[in-house]
């Protein structure tokens, strides 16, 4: 496919006001009458054809104002309907398609998930139910009519409110739906089958009673109690944190099993993976209820940020995903501990985002170029894009970002903006001029901050010497200096944060110093003696940073920062530095050595903390992809992963009472809650068994098998089994034997059964993954299942993917080239394992090239696997 650009952009020279859909269910061949209100756009081109986008349909009829069109007049394939020279005023088409739910595996537009009908639009799947003006800046009102056998589809869903339903001859049935609101085709959506429903209801702060409903599978609708939960609390908090008040009168929620995203904002009508939907204490973790909480808000408040606001064309996608992953990022915040959720996003945000960025795939938060438009739904675009509206919102300050945000909503409102519009209403409100800032948006590449500091006893000055620059990516190869807001302050070995007095007699508001240059620095007065500076407090800014700190000044920091942020950072940098230390010694066939600094401050955090989640992150030692990164080229997965192991037994050694003390302490008793104070517990009862175990397997695995055979919840119980996987022998054979036959019937607590499997870094465990391919619940045509299995293999085992005889590689390659026939978008996805291939040590480097190749050679690939081979590959 030819490239779309940016710069490309205009208007369409036809708009389309309402949309009347008639839409007749039938597994194999549903039938689609569109009424399309159309009329020339002022802003187009007068006289042009109308081009209306298609993919794999097939037309059955066309009529113009309810006439037959002439043959010579229109022009029709499955990828498109070409109207020659259509009306120069308002005019009516009605189209007639026929799909095939049933075949369509791609699970774009509409699709069976577990014999539920249901639709799946964004970005470009609206053509392939009908023919359409498939883009963003084309936004209808809509009806949708919808018929369907009542026995196999009883509930019949749609966009906005229910207008009629009622039954029809022949067991036929059907509802209308109708939304007022103007929206583009992206964000239709229907669903018609058998279903429970979980009900609420809640009343708007301008007083619009909601109906509430939550969808699943008959016989789970008992778990789906919390999202129900979530849903409710993220609409109060969108009513109070940003002013935004729902505008419907129902809601819905629908959770299906076959799903290629984790869930779809459409108007009114959310479409979820029921990864994302169902919980019960005994199947779902604590992560996996933070995380329903997190998505349930995040596509509730895209009804704002997204929907009544949408986007101008893809390219502006950040503008709807950044924004709404910073406020769904604010929501947990405020639900559970704000600096682990900081701690726990920064931990993603490097290992999707910064792999992502310093890699062939790096592009800017708004790309300016793409092939395939599925492929941007990225960590860049989005946890990027969300830092990116983090540190406006510091630079500005709170009151002008609220401002901006509310400046933002009123102006905006029902419109297709772009991210020139998003700023200027922040320049606006705060009175600032936001180009520079602009290039964050423009620029790809995770800059670096060096800082040098010097302190000067007599003067009692600390000077500090900034400067950034920014690797090159691919299509920018020359990168200009970003404005980069750096938190900081100032920590002696006696606790007390100093002052930030600069040599000019300014305090330092909100210790904020802003390095808008390629190289800048800051100089201190009346700084007592023995400062550390604690730079880029709460991870202010997605950059990297240099700084030259030893041990003592980290262990200062771990001990007595007041940013928890930099104190946890303080930790995994003190981790880091042994393991690179380690790695380098295995490479010299030497043994690792470790200091106990790190070992000894983990042991006296344990026992004075009463933060529990905040330690159990502290104990989560960076992971081996952490260590490639920081180790950034020549990479040799297997030393990376022997020396996170040799630090991990150390510490499980060296601290190996105080964990034991730690894991008998925090045992709980009474019934499972997933509140955040529980979690925490939990989460560092099982970090405290899981070092123990790494320190001495026999004081552990005892320890695990009791845990894993008592739990009476789903964390406890996979924690234990996680802990065994680490440890070959009959205990862990076993107990996944035993898991996996208890949850037998349940497909979600199997994905995580297949996945723990496949993330066991040992030698046998590709052969281990291709005999569970052939386990009778493994699918490659069920996403959630290909993704636990093949996707936790390549993304999540960095020594087995990357297996010096490129076995792993080869696997992959055969998986993505199998899947890309029937599903594209997760073929491409997986694809995307191989973006850190070139950092790798030469050998793997070829045998990865090789096996990239040969997936660039395969003849028909789709322009999803196609796109990412070739960037891959240049
Ligand atoms: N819009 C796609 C799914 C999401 O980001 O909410
Ligand atoms: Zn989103």
């Amino acid at each position: 496919a030819a490239p779309v650009r940016l710069e490309d952009y205009r208007p369409t020279d036809y708009l389309i006001d309402t949309v009347s859909l008639d839409v007749r269910l039938h597994p194999t061949a549903t039938r689609i009458l569109a009424e399309l209100a159309i009329r020339p756009n002022p802003a187009g081109r007068a006289g042009a054809a109308l081009e209306l986008d298609g993919d794999e349909l097939e037309l059955v009829s066309v009529a113009l104002d309810g006439g037959a069109l002439a043959p010579g007049a229109y022009e029709a394939s499955p990828s498109g309907l070409t109207l020659h020279a259509p009306p120069e005023r308002a005019f009516r088409l009605s189209i007639e398609t026929r799909v095939n739910p049933t075949a369509n595996t791609k699970l774009m537009g509409l699709y069976r998930s577990s014999g539920v009908y249901c639709t799946q639009c964004e970005a470009e799947g609206f053509r392939r139910i009908t023919y359409f003006l498939d883009r963003p800046d084309v936004m209808a009102v809509y009806t949708t009519r919808i018929e369907a056998e009542e026995a196999e589809a009883p509930v019949l869903l749609g966009n906005g409110d229910p207008v009629e339903r009622g039954a029809l001859p022949n067991g036929r049935h059907y509802a209308v739906w109708r939304d007022p609101h103007p929206k583009p085709c992206y964000l239709f959506a229907l669903v018609g089958g058998k279903l429970g429903r979980v009900g609420g209801e809640i009343v708007t702060r301008s007083g619009r009673k909601v109906e509430l409903g939550v969808y699943v599978e008959p016989g789970k609708e008992s778990r789906a109690g919390y999202a129900l939960d979530a849903l409710v609390r993220s609409m109060r908090w969108d009513e109070q944190a940003f002013g935004c008040e729902y505008d419907l009168s129902v809601f819905n929620i629908v959770a299906v099993s076959d799903f290629n995203m984790g869930a779809m904002e459409n108007k009114g009508l959310n479409i979820f993976n029921d990864k994302y939907v169902l919980a019960s204490p005994e199947t779902a973790t604590d992560a996996d209820y933070a995380a329903i909480e997190a998505i349930i808000a995040h596509e509730y408040f895209h009804n704002w940020t997204g929907n009544r606001i949408t986007c101008r064309d893809w390219f502006q996608l950040c503008l709807k995903e950044g924004l709404t992953v910073f406020r769904d990022q604010e929501f947990s915040s405020d639900e559970r501990s704000r600096p682990v959720k900081r701690i726990a996003d920064v931990r993603a945000l490097r290992a999707q985002q910064f792999a992502e960025d310093s890699g062939p795939l790096a592009h800017p938060v708004r790309p300016s170029v793409y092939r395939e438009i599925n492929n941007f739904y990225t960590a860049t675009v989005y946890e990027k894009g969300a830092e990116v509206i983090r540190m406006l919102k510091t630079l500005i300050g709170p009151e002008a970002f609220k401002a901006g945000m509310d400046l933002y909503f009123h102006r905006c409102d029902g419109t297709a903006a772009t991210i020139e519009d998003f700023l200027a209403c922040f320049a606006e409100a705060s009175g600032r001029d936001l180009s520079h800032f602009s290039l964050w948006y423009r620029q790809a590449g995770t800059p670096s901050v060096a800082v040098r500091t010097a302190y000067d006893a007599e003067d009692r000055t600390l000077r500090l010497d900034f400067a950034q620059s920014t690797p090159p990516t691919p299509g920018q190869t020359e990168k200009e200096p970003v404005v980069i807001p750096i938190r900081l302050g100032l920590v002696s070995a006696q606790g007390r944060g100093a002052p930030l007095k600069t040599a000019d007699g300014r305090t330092l508001e909100d210790g904020l110093f802003v390095l808008d240059k390629t190289a800048d620095s800051l100089t201190l007065i009346e700084v007592p003696a023995d400062p550390v500076p604690s730079l880029l407090r709460g991870f202010s800014a997605p950059v990297r940073l240099e700084q030259e700190l030893g041990p003592a000044e980290l262990l200062t920091l771990f001990r007595r920062d007041e940013d928890p942020f930099n104190r946890w950072q303080a930790a995994q940098t003190y981790a880091m530095r042994l393991m690179v230390r380690a790695v380098e010694a295995l490479r010299a066939q030497q043994p690792p050595e470790f200091d106990q600094g790190f070992a000894v401050a983990l042991g006296e955090l344990l026992a004075a903390t009463d933060d529990h989640a905040f330690a159990a992150q502290v104990m989560a030692l960076p992971s081996e992809a952490d260590v490639a990164r920081e180790l950034g080229r020549e990479i040799d997965p297997d030393a990376v992963l022997h020396a996170r192991k040799a630090l991990r037994s150390f510490v499980g050694q060296t601290a190996g009472d105080r964990l034991a003390q730690t894991y008998s302490r925090l045992e709980t008793t009474g019934p499972y809650s997933p509140d955040a104070a529980s979690a925490g517990r939990r989460s560092l009862r099982n970090a405290a068994l899981d070092l123990l175990t790494a320190g001495d397997p026999g004081r552990g695995i005892p320890l695990a098998q009791a845990q894993f055979a008592s739990a009476d919840n789903m964390t406890d119980q996979i924690g234990a089994l996680a802990i065994l996987a680490q440890h070959p022998g009959p205990a862990r054979e076993e107990a996944l034997a035993a898991f996996g036959e208890h949850f037998a019937a349940d497909p979600l607590v199997l994905d995580k059964w297949f996945g723990l499997q496949a993330a066991i870094p040992e030698a046998a465990t590709l052969d281990r993954v291709r005999g569970l391919m052939r386990h009778p619940a493994f699918s490659l045509s069920n996403p959630n299942r290909t993704r636990a299995l093949v996707g936790t293999f390549a993304m999540a085992n960095l020594s087995q993917f990357h297996r010096a005889d490129g076995a792993g590689y080869a696997f992959l390659a055969d998986m993505v080239l199998q899947l890309d026939g029937s599903n594209p978008q997760l073929a491409a996805r997986l694809l995307g394992a191989f973006r850190t291939w070139r950092s790798l040590e030469q050998g793997r480097r070829a045998q990865a090239e090789t096996q990239l190749r040969r997936v660039a050679a395969k003849e028909g690939l789709s322009p999803d696997v196609s796109d990412i081979v070739t960037r891959s590959l240049a």
